[in-house]
Order: C-alpha cells, then structure tokens, then sequence
C-alpha cells in the first residue's frame, strides 16, 4: 500500500478535567486502538500514543470552583480516565500527560526554536483586564450580552445560545466571571503564529496533496483554507500551564492548544529514546484519530507549527469522526448526558468489548450517530450472541460431545466445503481494504461476516442431525467448523481482544498472527481442545430498563435544575390575558429552515 517502515499513532489528549464517556471511545480511542492492533497482528512496527491533557482554562476554572489547584484537578482525572483506558484495553504504548517535565521541556524548546528562527510574530493588543484581581481575562473567564442573539450569559469566545463564535469585545456588558466586575482593556504582549503566511503550502499539502482524506475532514480544511487564515497567538495570560520561555514574558504561558499536541512527542519521548525515529524518519506514517472538532489544530495549526520548527514529519493520515449521541441528545459533560466508562464497566463487569462491539457497529465515522440503550441489547443479542457466540459454542460443545474435545480427522472435503473454507481469504481480503482505507465499522461487518459464514455452514449442514446416519461427514463438519472458529481468533482480534484472548483458550491456542487469516490447518487432527463457556450472554430487558431509567432521571434532575435557574414569569391582569389571540391550529405542512445556522465550523475562530 506504501512505501512506510513503521506507523505512529496518536490520539487526541482527553482534557483532564472530568472522566471519559462513550463519545471519547466511540470517536477516537476504540478506531485507533483496533488500527493498531491490526498492525500489530501484521508484525509491523506501530506505536499508540496517548495522554491527558492538563492545561487550559477549563481546568483553572473546575480548581477555582473547587478551592483547589489546577494540579489536583488534573492528578484526580488522569488518574480515573488512565484506568478507563486500561479497563477497555485500549492498548497504549505510552499513556502520558502533560503537566510532566518531559512535556514542558519539549514544548518549551518547539516554541523557543520557532522563535529564535523569526517564526512568530510579536504583537501587543488590548485585552480585558480584571483590575480586582490583577490579571488578565481568557475568554471563557468572561460573560457578556451575545450581540447577535441576545443571550445573557454568552461567554467570551462562543454564545452557547445561538452557536456564534465571538471575541471578549464583542460582548455587550462584559463581566469578569472571577470578581464579577465590569474587566477593563489593557495591552498586552502576545506571540503569533502567522497562519496566513502557510496558505500556499496548506493548499498545496492538504487540497492537492491529501485528497485522499476523509470527505469530511477534507471538507473541513477545504473551508478553512479557502475563507482565509488569520495569525493565532499561541501564547496566554495565565498562570497554568508551560511557561513562555522568553525573557519578559512574566505571568504568560503557552496556549493549550499549543502545546497539546505537543504532547504526542513528549509522550513518545517519555516510551523511548529512539523517538526521533518516530517524528523524523520519513519512512514513519504518522496518524491523527481525533473527533471533528479537533480537525483544524491536527490539520492545520499543529503542522503549520511542526513545519515551521522544519525537522518534524507532518501527518499522513487524521481519520477523524463525527460526534455519538446518547438516546437523540448531545452527550454533555455538563448536563450529566452521557454513558461514563467506570459506571458502564460497574454495571455491566466483564462487558468491555460489547460496549466496543456496539460503539464500532455504530461508529459515527461519517455522520453523527446516536448509540441507544435499545440499539446496545440488540446488537448484543442478535449479532454477538446469536450469530457469532451461537456458532463458537456448537462447534465448540458439539466437538466436546462427539469427540471429548478432540480435532476430527479432516476427512473428504465436498466441493462446497472447500468453497467455504475460501471464503475466509475472500473475507480477509475485504477485512483489509476496509482498515486499510480507516472504514472500522465496515471492517468490523466484514469481519462478522466469518461468523455469518460458519453459522451457516452449521445450519446447512445440520451435523447434530447427519450424525445419526453419516459419522466419517460429521467428522469433517466439524474439522471446518473448528478451522473457522480458529480463524475468528484472528480476524476479531483486533475488535474483540478480551473475547478472542477467552476462545482462544477454549481451543486451547496460542495467539497467531494475521497472515495465518484464511489457513484451513490451524486446529491438527488430534488438538485437545479445552471445556468451553458461554462467550457472551443475552441481555434482558429488565437490565435495558435500568439504564434508560437513569438517564430519565437525569434528564429530570436537568429539568428541576433548569427551572430553578430560569424563575417563572409573574403573574399578569386578566385584562392583559383576555388581549391574547390564542388559536388551536394543525401543522399541514413543514420544511427546514436555513436561520440559525450554526457559523463554528467554517468560522475563523476557535475555543479558548
Ligand atoms: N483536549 C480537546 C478535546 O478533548 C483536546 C484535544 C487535544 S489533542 C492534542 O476535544
Ligand atoms: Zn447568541
């Protein structure tokens, strides 16, 4: 496919300023970790990169809120959102983050070589100032009027009301959310990263050079790109995070999203010390999974930078996805809207990779998706359980009882047996151009497709009914049911692993590499096989109603909430109500309308 030795992959830094739900999974962490188990199955040389990310306001203003320090914040969450990670198995290399030596020395040491090259730009502006408490205001830290909707509490950089990007100036009444006082304009001194100086190149790299990426981060590129790109700072008045590091630069640190990315370098950093093999050698491919709302920082900024620096490779691929919804409804850590990995994995222990089944089944690769919990019993019940645990456990059980767990002799193979056991390099095949082209869910249907297979073949064959008149057939019904069960080991591996790793056992082998998909000798004649269990178990209804209760009962907490923020109206005069002209009518007809239109996505600006 390509010319590349070896393959690193990162994926987006979660912000550790809460826990990890099933978007993260479902977006970024499940389609990275099944690429790179896939290599590695293959013997190829890949790494997964992952860590927290530590800075950025959102996490001074949890501390603030809280009484305690930026670092307790994040020590707190890296350490339950690590955990979530190791509990799904999602097969880190490295899992760092970025309040380490490590990063802030690599960070600090990119920024400074851009400076000294004459790569930034150095300019004062006035931004507001917060004189109670001395210090200058990151755009979340203020709330104002929304000047295009009205909206009371729009922050400094986004009206959450009506979708539009803003700056702090814009703001109609602006207050400082720290001292709740009027902030007033003051200068201050920033570096920036003069994007529209790599206009040409980003054309060049991205629009000619990567039409291969997916439609919709293409898309996304394409309209950045051509709406025309301003110079970002890249630094900020605060004090959390990696300190500029240049002389005169007291009380300002480098912008989140600076350094964030950064962080994948510090974190290869922090696994070996053959990194720069990784970053610098040309034959490495070098992979972004991130979710939609990263795609400009991985696509634009963040290679702008490393081009700039002019020692770093830039990325090959950024598959990244659309967002997962929860029951129709944004998942919002704010709200409570969303399935957490810890309590997921409290409620339904020993079910990882059904949840990561499901989350790639209904992968929102192209589109945003919704999981349900009704979507989640079925899946589980009609595909893992029906199809492919029903037909591991007959070939598994029927080998028990016919030959006490022993591989029959393979005996003659029909015509159409043979067409059978072909079909798993035809499947293979198909599993492979799927992943190679970053089309997980569809890798994950091929995939599923080896179990429909023997499940069919069983069906077919009916070797619990030939048996009472054929045994030297049912011998050999067997002998390739086994070898397809064998092959299900490899080719759901990379989807499945805590599942593959169990059968794996019951047939009593070891784990085998991807390019024995499709060898119809895998289980010998005469191979004990091992007593086996049920590999996955039907869900009942009463155990879906659980979980769409609670979500119920959020919603209602939401509700409560809300109207206790927003206090009824008082009452008003009889004589005013009687001046109402109020109507019953049915809605005949109805079409989309194109106001409101969210501006984010094609806008120039971005979150703080
Ligand atoms: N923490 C934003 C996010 O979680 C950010 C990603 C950083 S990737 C370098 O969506
Ligand atoms: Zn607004």
């Amino acid at each position: 496919m390509n010319n590349f030795k070896r393959t690193l992959i990162t994926t987006a830094l979660p912000y550790a300023n809460g826990p990890i739900h099933i978007g993260h999974l479902a977006g970024v962490y499940v389609p990275a970790d099944i690429y790179a188990r896939y290599l590695r199955l293959k013997n190829e040389d890949v790494l997964l990169i992952g860590g927290s990310d530590e800075h950025g306001v959102p996490i001074t203003l949890k501390a603030k809120k809280e009484g305690i320090t930026p670092q307790d914040v994040v020590d707190k969450f890296h350490g339950i959102i690590k955990k979530s990670f190791q509990d799904f198995g999602i097969s880190f290399d490295v899992y760092s983050r970025t309040s380490a030596q490590i990063h802030h020395e690599t960070a600090s040491e990119i920024f400074r070589t851009l400076y000294d090259k004459g790569k930034l730009i150095e300019k004062t502006s006035e931004q507001y100032f917060d004189e109670e408490n001395k210090q200058f205001l990151a755009d979340r830290y203020i709330t104002g009027t929304c000047p295009k909707c009205g909206f009371e509490k729009a922050y400094g950089d986004q009206c959450e009301s009506c979708g539009t990007s803003l700056s702090p100036t814009e703001l109609i009444n602006p207050v400082s959310m720290i001292s709740g006082n009027q902030p007033v304009l003051k200068e201050t001194k920033h570096w920036y990263m003069p994007l529209d100086q790599y206009e040409p190149w980003l054309k060049e790299w991205i629009l000619e050079g990567h039409k291969e990426w997916k439609p919709n981060v293409y898309g996304q590129c394409k309209s950045w790109i051509d709406s025309g790109l301003l110079p970002r700072a890249v630094t900020r008045d605060l004090d959390w995070g990696v300190p500029v590091p240049v002389e005169g630069s007291e009380g300002k640190v480098l912008y989140v999203w600076f350094d964030a990315p950064i962080g994948y370098i510090s974190a290869t950093k922090e696994l070996t010390a053959d990194w720069e093999k990784y970053w610098k050698d040309p034959e490495t491919r070098i992979l972004h999974f991130i979710g939609k709302d990263n795609i400009v920082f991985h696509c634009i900024i963040f290679p702008v930078v490393l081009k700039a620096e002019g020692t770093y490779n830039l990325p090959e691929n950024v598959p990244a996805n659309e967002f997962l919804n929860l029951e129709n409804d944004k998942i919002s850590t704010s709200r409570n809207w969303a399935v957490w990995l810890h309590e997921y994995l409290e409620d339904f222990p020993g079910k990882e990779d059904v949840l990561k089944y499901v989350l790639t089944a209904n992968a929102p690769e192209t589109k945003d998706n919704d999981f349900t919990w009704k979507d989640f019993q079925t899946r589980n019940n009609n595909e893992l359980v029906a199809i492919l645990g029903n037909f591991v456990n007959r070939a598994l059980v029927l080998t028990q009882k016919y030959y006490s767990g022993l591989v029959p002799e393979c005996g003659n193979l029909t015509d159409s047996d043979k067409e059978t056991l072909k079909s798993i390099s035809t499947i293979k095949a198909e599993v492979e151009k799927s992943l190679d082209s970053f089309r997980i869910r569809e890798a994950l249907k091929n995939a599923m497709d080896l179990a429909r297979l023997g499940n069919k073949y069983l069906a077919d064959e009916e070797p619990w009914k030939v048996v009472k008149t054929d045994a030297e057939r049912v011998k050999t019904v067997m002998f390739v049911s086994l070898q397809i069960t064998a092959n299900l080991t490899i080719c759901l591996e990379p989807f499945l692993p805590f599942s593959m790793n169990k059968l794996r056992v019951f047939l009593n082998l070891g784990k085998l590499d991807w390019v024995k998909l499709g060898d119809t000798n895998l289980l010998a004649e005469g191979h004990q096989l091992n007593e086996p269990e049920l590999l996955f178990e039907k869900i009942e209804d009463d155990v879906i109603e659980v979980q769409v209760q609670k979500l119920l009962n959020t919603k209602k907490a939401n509700e409560i909430a809300q109207s206790k923020a927003t206090p009824a109206k008082e009452n008003i005069e009889y004589d005013d109500f009687s001046k109402m002209d109020i109507r019953v009518g049915t809605i005949l007809e109805a079409e989309k309308s194109s106001q409101n239109k969210k501006t984010f996505e094609t806008s120039n600006r971005y979150r703080n």
